[in-house]
């Protein structure tokens, strides 16, 4: 239902949602039904002419039952959703699959930088694509991100995988997703981190093996493709 709004473009984004929509009912239901009840309470105890107010202490049983059978619904209902939630955050934040390949992402005020492994697939090596303010990923393939921060507090969040992870300057906060649509979508820093804060959105380029590697090549550093010049001179 939600993905009508928002596309839905990673592995574990339909849990996400699902897990939103349960929480929208179930509060919401009981909302409603507490606000009709309260109104029509309202009305029909409102001030009226010749009748006295009474004053109600609560002790009485069946007075009582107003307030601990609501309170007993909403443990009820707690648990209920505690229970769904907890068997996505297992399976979100708790469970990483085996990564294909690692980003890193770094925040700063007010920019992200993305570091991708180039050809050879590996971070820290020379033909590392080092990009701002766009991230380019692979369909169907398993990545894993390490997210930190340059200076304050921020966080990374990319709406269509309903994912948000908080940068902390000092620490590597690794995370993981699997993009399943190809596209360009939004990345959004979602904590106020100063001044440019709404000035630091981003790009997700999500594309099928093919235009992903032909991105690597046209991009990864000359350098590192080119092999080193032989010995000069040649053979004696
Ligand atoms: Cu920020």
């Amino acid at each position: 239902m939600i993905s009508r709004y928002l596309e839905s473009a990673s592995t574990y984004s339909g849990d996400i949602d699902q897990l939103i929509l349960i929480i929208l009912l179930v509060v919401g239901f009981w909302f409603l039904l507490a606000e009709a009840i309260f109104l029509g309470l309202i009305f029909k105890f409102s001030a009226k002419e010749g009748v006295k107010a009474m004053y109600i202490s609560g002790e009485d049983p069946r007075e009582k039952r107003w307030v601990s059978l609501p309170h007993y619904a909403t443990l009820l209902f707690d648990v209920l959703i505690i229970f769904v939630a907890l068997r996505v955050w297992s399976e979100v934040k708790m469970t990483m699959p085996q990564a294909d390949e690692t980003v890193r992402v770094i925040a700063q005020q007010w920019a992200w930088t993305f570091v991708h492994p180039g050809p050879d697939g590996k971070l820290d090596t020379a033909d590392d694509i080092r990009m701002v303010d766009e991230l380019h990923v692979e369909q169907g393939k398993v990545y894993h991100f390490e997210l930190t921060s340059r200076d304050v507090l921020h966080s990374f969040s990319v709406p269509v995988f309903r994912l948000k992870q908080d940068a902390v300057p000092g620490r590597i906060i690794k995370g993981w997703f699997k993009p399943t649509l190809t596209g360009a979508y939004d990345i959004q820093c979602t904590e106020i981190c100063g001044i440019g804060h709404s000035l630091m959105p981003a790009r997700i380029v999500i594309a099928d093996a093919d235009a992903h590697a032909a991105w690597v090549k046209a991009n990864a550093p000359t350098a590192a493709l080119t092999p080193p010049p032989g010995p000069a001179g040649g053979m004696p």
